[in-house]
C-alpha cells in the first residue's frame, strides 16, 4: 500500500515557509500495475531512505544537520536552486521554533518539495475537435522519443481515439522501424518514407493525411538531434513552419522527451531546446534505472513547462500522468506510525 497527500493550503494559497503543513492521507492503489514507489525504488534508496536515517530521533536541529540535507539533495539531483529554497525554508522553520523536533523534518521536507512540483502538475488535454491534435515529440538521442511515442498511441487508442503516427526522424532506418512495429502492434497507421527523406514533409504528409481521415490525434517522431547543432534546431523550427500552413494551432503540443538518468545535463537540453522550439510539455523517462529521479524538482524549479507523463519501465502502462503528490509519496513516504 501506498499512499498519496493532498496538502491543505492556508489562506494566501500557499504554506509559510518552515510551516509545517497539515497533510491529509489517502490511499491509492491500482490493481495490477507495479506500485510507483517501486519503480522508483533507486531514487526512493537515494532521497528517502536517507533523509529518514538522517532525521533519526534526538537528532540536533544545527547547521550540520542543514547541511547534510543540502548534500543529499544535490546528490539526488534536485539542483542546486530547488536545494537553496528548501534548506532554507527548513532553517527559517527551525529559528521560528516552528519546527522543534526530529520528527517534524520529514514531512516538512516533503511538503517543501511537493509545493515545488505541485504546478507542474498539469494532464495533457487532448482537444478532440481539433482533428488532429497534433503532438510533436522532440529530444536528443536516446531520450526515449520512439518508446514515448508507442506507449501514447496505445494509450489514447485504449481510449478510442482515432490515432496516426509521423515518423518523422528520417536518419536512421532503424527508428522508422521501430515505429512502424509499434503501428502494427497496435494497428495504427504510421506515415513513413525512405531513410534520409525530408522530415518536414514526412509530417505535412501525415498532417494532411490525418485530416483526410479525421484522426484525432497525430504523434509525430523526429530524428534524436544533438541539442548543439543549430541546422538541426533549424529543422525543427521547419517541421513547425510547415504544419503550420495546414493547420496554424499545429502542433498543439511539442513534447520534449528527457532521460531522467542524465541528471542536470537534462535542464540544459530542456533550455536549448525550449528556445528553438517553444516546448509546452516534459516526459521525463527512465526513473525506474536510476537515481537521479529528483532531477523532476530541478526541472520544476527551473523551467515553467508541464511535466506531462514519467516513463518507469518498458511497457505501455510505465509512461504515466505525472501526479505531484503520488511522485512525493514513492520517493519519500512518511512512516504511518512515527
Ligand atoms: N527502463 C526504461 N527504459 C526506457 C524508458 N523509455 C525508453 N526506454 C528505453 O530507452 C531506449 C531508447 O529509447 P528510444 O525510444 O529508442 O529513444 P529515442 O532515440 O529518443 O527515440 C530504448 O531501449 C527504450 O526501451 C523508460 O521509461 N524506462
Ligand atoms: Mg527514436
Amino acid at each position: 500500500m501506498f499512499r498519496i497527500f493532498r496538502k491543505k493550503r492556508d489562506k494566501t494559497g500557499g504554506t509559510q515557509a518552515g510551516q509545517v503543513s497539515d497533510v491529509q492521507l489517502r490511499p491509492v492503489e491500482i490493481a495490477g500495475i507495479d506500485p510507483l514507489e517501486r519503480r522508483l525504488g533507486k531514487t526512493r534508496t537515494s532521497l528517502g531512505d536517507t533523509l529518514s536515517k538522517l532525521f533519526s530521533p534526538g537528532v540536533m536541529l544545527d547547521e550540520d544537520l542543514l547541511e547534510e540535507l543540502e548534500t543529499t539533495l544535490l546528490m539526488a539531483d534536485v539542483g542546486v536552486s530547488a536545494t537553496l529554497e528548501i534548506t532554507d525554508a527548513l532553517g527559517k522553520g527551525i529559528k521560528a521554533g516552528v519546527i522543534t523536533e526530529a520528527s517534524q523534518l520529514l514531512p516538512a521536507v516533503q511538503a517543501e518539495l511537493y509545493e515545488l512540483i505541485e504546478p507542474s502538475e498539469q494532464l495533457l488535454q487532448i482537444d478532440t475537435s481539433s482533428k488532429p491534435f497534433v503532438i510533436l515529440v522532440v529530444g536528443i538521442n536516446g531520450a526515449g522519443k520512439t518508446t514515448t511515442i508507442g506507449k501514447l498511441a496505445q494509450r489514447y487508442k485504449e481510449e478510442g481515439l482515432k490515432v496516426m503516427l509521423a515518423a518523422g526522424d528520417t536518419f536512421r532506418a532503424a527508428a522508422v522501424e521501430q515505429l512502424q512495429s509499434w503501428g502494427e502492434r497496435n494497428q495504427i497507421p504510421v506515415v513513413a518514407q525512405a531513410t534520409g527523406a525530408d522530415s518536414a514533409s514526412v509530417i505535412f504528409d501525415a498532417l494532411e493525411s490525418a485530416r483526410a481521415r479525421g484522426v484525432d490525434v497525430l504523434i509525430a517522431d523526429t530524428a534524436g538531434r544533438l541539442h548543439t547543432q543549430s541546422n538541426l534546431m533549424e529543422e525543427l523550427r521547419k517541421i513547425h513552419r510547415v504544419m503550420g500552413k495546414l493547420d496554424s494551432h499545429a502542433p498543439h503540443e511539442v513534447m520534449l522527451v528527457l532521460d531522467a538518468g542524465t541528471g542536470q545535463n537534462a535542464i540544459a537540453q530542456a533550455k536549448q531546446f525550449n528556445e528553438s522550439v517553444k516546448v509546452t510539455g516534459i516526459t521525463l523517462t527512465k526513473l525506474d534505472g536510476t537515481a537521479r529521479g529528483g532531477v523532476l524538482f530541478a526541472l520544476a524549479k527551473e523551467l515553467d513547462i508541464p511535466i506531462r507523463f514519467i516513463g518507469v519501465g518498458e511497457s505501455a502502462v510505465d509512461l504515466r500522468p505525472f501526479d505531484a503528490g503520488t511522485f512525493i509519496n514513492a520517493i519519500l513516504p512518511i512512516p504511518e506510525n512515527p
